[in-house]
């Protein structure tokens, strides 16, 4: 793999200031959901992939394998490939594989995590016809890049797969994907993995189960603090929780305070007081209808290609094309 860094600010001093930033709201105290995923983290989701309460990333790695033929053949060649948080790189394969055309493709993984760049290198550096040059930056970031080294007359293919556009509140889903758009040429592709809604007890049942992992993966983000930014956070005082918010048809994971505290945090220079019972939200997972999909896809600049969904699971995978 060619791997391109970013030459970036200090990271743990974005991190100190984002902590900051969210425990000092004051109404309801959050931290952003980009920092659960550390090496601990990163390891903790790869098992909640796997536990049988959790059926959103076999289904996405599902309709993958299922369809990647269907997928492909309605895309252009010559294609370039970026993916959004390539993760593992796991389910990518059905896609790169069934890429084989007879010529050389780029695969452009993005990635904010090192380690999540080395995994996925490790995983697909064996599919023939393709090369993998991995981006280690913010995803626009990383996306302009890719845009900018793209050769005449190639098509470019986003993948942005695992429902991570979940994570977005609406509508800065929207205006994410708007960025995207602006970054791409005219008939371009994007291919949006999605959960879709399902039966509440199920939703809460994905990110509450009963071994414990989504609560470690939870905690970990105050372990994290701990270690990175000399926090003084003691698990023990604290339980994960997992909400379904009606209003914005979302899964909201939050750590609950289990008596009044008062939290240190060195490298933030921060003293936090928490109340019994008050909640620190960490992440949102937003649930769509697929027709709440094509009118996010449609306010974004793009038009529907294409929709494969999963019924054992309710998933949706939906290829676009720039406007
Ligand atoms: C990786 C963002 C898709 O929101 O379902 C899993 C992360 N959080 N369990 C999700 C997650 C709690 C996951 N995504």
């Amino acid at each position: 793999m060619i791997l391109r860094q970013a030459v970036t600010a200090d990271p743990a001093f974005e991190f100190a200031a984002d902590v900051r930033a969210g425990l000092l709201l004051r109404g309801q105290k959050e931290l952003p959901s980009k920092y659960l995923y550390d090496e601990v983290g990163s390891a903790l989701f790869e098992v909640i992939s796997a536990l049988p309460e959790y059926g959103l990333t076999r289904a996405d790695e599902r309709l993958l394998r299922m369809h990647a033929a269907g997928i492909v053949a309605r895309l252009n060649s010559p294609l370039v490939v970026a993916e959004l948080g390539s993760g593992s790189g796991k389910k990518t394969r059905y896609l790169l594989e069934a890429l084989d055309r007879g010529e050389h493709t780029r695969y452009c993984p993005i990635e904010i995590s090192h380690a999540a760049l080395t995994m996925c290198a490790r995983e697909l550096g064996d599919i023939e016809h393709i090369s993998i040059v991995g981006f280690e930056r913010e995803y626009l970031d990383g996306l302009r890049e890719v845009a900018a080294h793209r050769r005449p007359g190639e098509q470019l293919l986003v993948l942005f797969l695992g429902s991570t556009i979940g994570n977005f509140d609406r509508p800065a889903d929207v205006t994410f994907l708007r960025s995207v758009r602006n970054t791409l040429q005219t008939g371009d592709a994007l291919l949006l993995g999605t959960d879709l809604l399902k039966p509440i007890p199920q939703l809460l049942d994905a990110y509450d189960d009963a071994l414990g992992v989504t609560a470690a993966f939870n905690l970990n983000l105050l372990a994290r603090i701990n270690r990175e930014l000399g926090g003084n956070f003691r698990l023990s005082d604290f339980e994960h929780e997992a909400r379904f918010n009606p209003k914005t048809r979302s899964v909201e994971m939050h750590l609950r305070s289990k008596h009044a505290q008062t939290v240190h945090i060195t490298r933030a220079g921060l003293s936090v007081r928490l109340e019994e019972g008050e909640t620190i939200w960490t992440e949102s997972s937003h649930k769509y209808s697929p027709s709440e999909l094509l009118q996010l896809a449609m306010a974004a600049g793009f038009r529907f290609q294409g929709q494969w969904t999963d019924q054992e699971w309710p998933f949706a995978e939906t290829l676009l094309v720039a406007e």
